[in-house]
């Protein structure tokens, strides 16, 4: 152990200690453990520029135990990224400080990403170390040749979603991923004794990983099982065995450093047994300056990568751009009304799986960054196309993963993917395991990350399989989730406009539900209009004066038209709304609001689905609020009284009112 080593470390240890116990809340006890590996990682091995935090070649640092999130702040803070200042530090867990609580994610300010639900962060490792074999295979490993670090302690690897994450990683051979296990056999409840009896060896090694343990306080150690990983052909991890709360006389080793102050008195404490007579806060200059050197060393790699990459020939620096930017995307609109104006020639009547997949096939020619996949249901999910080509551990020149029955892998990896920057994910499963995907997707929608999550076999509709693959509440919860869009399309046209918002949309992920039966093509008339994109409009009115209107989105779109012709014939003059996307229409003007939805006039809603997200449109909803039934679907249909008579029914009872 070199004096020095322990100073820097001892710097970050107490930059954490010290906002914690200003904060008075916060995890002292993981960066006081973990401070070592990530002195000895930050200074020896990681390529990074605090100048430039979105320097492309730069190593990712993912903190997947994002409750130490202290040890990431102070690290930033030494290091030299300008965001992160002393005050910053001093703001910890404030309003508004970009030191929260739990970091997750902020584009270039030098936060990858971290996790506060554990697990995820390690899935996301998982998929930007895929991300990162694409770019290398795209653009040569003279040009992306770094390595995917992530921190990950007991909690991460007991949850479910590591064993989804690692054995992908293992599958796909990342071998530039190296994971540090906090193994500190400490958590909430006390140790982890208490509930797990792993043999982590023989766990990660069945996954195809390369394990190595070292003394996580062993700075020559880690050092060199860092080494040891960077040449290894599988993925990595280290597993670091530390003490959490090092340095802490009387709470060191126990869960009581995990996640409250120290307290002014036990902070005296280890100041004395760590030799640290400095105040509170207090960096003297030359561990400073050592630390702010490790950072500027950033300067002169990227510069040199720049040069290097300048000499290069002008087609990969040329590509490298207009994927980084999505530079094909102002080339999109074009695309999309081609088709929409062939369809509206056609008029087929196809599943809106179906329809997703023309979509896929026609965007994916003129986007190479859309990575695609399926958790298992390629097929069903209709995700893959005649234009997928499969990654593999031998070849990631390809655009589309087979990710396994692994929807929370799945999900965390094209989060990871998307935070590669550049590259597009889209993921397929049904509806139903949305649920599968659920903590991944809220994460998509906090981190605004361009997402795109494709929902086959969206309803009732699926028919005989039965209540357990029939979504009933799937829809609500996903529109209850803050910032993102949920889209549920009713034909060929909608799937392309549908699709068209999501790959534009900046910091929105989409969520496109999508039909198993085949649908009509229900749009009367070709515009260059992206309609969907208001969220809802009108597809017919019989009649201006009309005295009901029906809002229905995908498949019920066909069952409220159906509808409108029967009234038609007992004199009843409606108007029938899609609407394929509720958060967009919600987001629309008054003026624009009211031109769709008349004040005046009762409005019934259809979908075959929870009735949760429409009941701010009306309080007459035809929906379904039990489990659904096995049985061909048209009988479903009829079981919860989904029918043109019933819709009838309804209008005429409101109607009279
Ligand atoms: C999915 C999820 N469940 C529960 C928690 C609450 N939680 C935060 S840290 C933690 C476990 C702490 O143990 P460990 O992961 O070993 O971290 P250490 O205390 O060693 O820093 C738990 C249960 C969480 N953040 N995410
Ligand atoms: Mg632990």
């Amino acid at each position: 152990m070199t004096t020095n080593l322990n100073q820097l470390a001892n710097a970050v240890r107490f930059l954490s200690i010290d906002a914690v116990q200003k904060a008075n809340s916060g995890h002292p006890g993981m960066p006081m453990g973990m401070a070592d590996v990530a002195t000895v990682l930050f200074k020896e091995h990681l390529n990074f520029n605090p100048q430039n935090p979105s320097w492309v070649n730069r190593d990712r640092f993912i903190l997947s135990a994002g409750h130490g999130s202290m040890l990431l702040y102070s690290l930033l803070y030494l290091t030299g990224y300008k965001d992160f200042t002393m005050d910053e530090l001093k703001n910890f867990r404030q309003m508004k400080s970009i030191c929260a609580g739990h970091p997750e994610y902020k584009k270039n300010s030098g936060i990858e990403t971290t996790t506060g639900p554990l697990g995820q962060g390690l899935g996301n490792a998982v998929g930007l170390a895929i991300g990162e074999e694409i770019y290398r295979k795209k653009f040569s490993s003279s040009v992306v040749d770094h390595k995917t670090y992530a921190i990950a302690s007991d909690g991460d690897l007991m949850e479910g979603i590591s064993h989804e994450a690692m054995s992908l990683a293992g599958h796909l051979k990342l071998k530039n991923l190296i994971v540090f296990f906090d193994n500190n056999k400490i958590s909430i409840d006390g140790p982890t004794s208490l509930s797990t009896s792993d043999n982590y060896k023989k766990r990660f090694e069945s996954y195809g990983w390369n394990y190595l343990e070292v003394n996580g306080h062993n700075h020559r150690q880690i050092s060199n099982a860092i080494k040891k990983a960077s040449k290894s052909k599988k993925p990595n991890i280290i597993s670091c065995k530390t003490v959490i709360g090092f340095g802490s006389p009387n709470k060191s080793g126990k869960s009581s450093a995990h996640g409250s102050p120290l307290g002014d008195e036990e902070i005296s404490l280890v100041r004395k047994k760590l030799k640290w007579p400095h105040a509170s806060f207090e960096i003297p200059e030359n561990i400073l300056k050592n630390w702010r050197k490790i950072g500027e060393k950033g300067i002169t790699l990227e510069k040199k990568w720049l040069s290097d990459l300048d000499k290069k020939n002008s087609k990969i620096k040329k590509e490298l751009d207009l994927i980084q930017n999505n530079s094909n995307l102002e080339t999109l609109d074009s695309l999309i009304n081609a088709e929409k104006e062939k369809f509206f020639k056609e008029k087929p009547s196809k599943a809106t799986r179906e329809c997703s997949s023309i979509t896929i096939e026609a965007v994916t020619k003129l986007l190479p960054e859309i990575i695609g996949g399926s958790a298992d249901l390629s097929g069903s999910n209709n995700t893959k196309t005649k234009n997928s080509k499969v990654i593999s551990s031998k070849n990631f020149d390809g655009n589309y993963i087979h990710y396994g029955i692994r929807e929370h892998g799945m999900a965390a990896a094209m989060n990871g993917l998307a935070l590669y920057g550049g590259l597009i994910p889209y993921g397929g499963t049904f509806l139903i395991f949305s649920d599968y995907c659920k903590p991944s997707i809220r994460l998509s929608a906090l981190m605004g990350l361009k997402v795109i999550y494709i929902f086959s076999h969206d309803s009732i509709g699926l028919g005989e399989d039965g209540p357990t693959h029939q979504p009933v509440e799937q829809l609500a919860g996903l529109r209850a989730i803050p910032n993102l869009n949920v889209f549920r399309p009713a034909d060929i046209n909608e799937t392309l406009e549908c699709w068209q918002v999501a790959l534009k949309s900046k910091n929105t992920p989409s969520a496109i539900a999508l039909s198993r039966q085949k649908l009509p093509y229900i749009n009367p008339s070709y515009t260059k209009k992206n309609k969907s994109e208001l969220g809802a409009y009108v597809v017919n009115t019989t009649a201006q004066n009309h005295l009901v209107t029906l809002i229905a989105s995908g498949s019920e779109v066909e069952l409220a038209l159906l509808a409108q012709k029967d009234l038609k014939e007992i004199n009843i003059d409606s108007k029938v709304i899609s609407m394929p996307c509720q958060e967009l229409f919600n987001q629309q003007s008054i003026s624009y609001k009211n031109e769709i939805i008349d004040k005046d006039v009762p409005v019934i809603t259809i979908e075959a689905s929870s009735i949760n997200s429409w009941e701010r449109y009306s309080k007459n909803n035809m929906g379904i609020e039990t489990f659904g039934e096995s049985a061909p679907f048209k009988e479903v249909y009829q079981h919860f009284n989904l029918t043109s008579a019933k819709i009838v029914e309804l209008a005429k009872k409101i109607i009279k009112k």
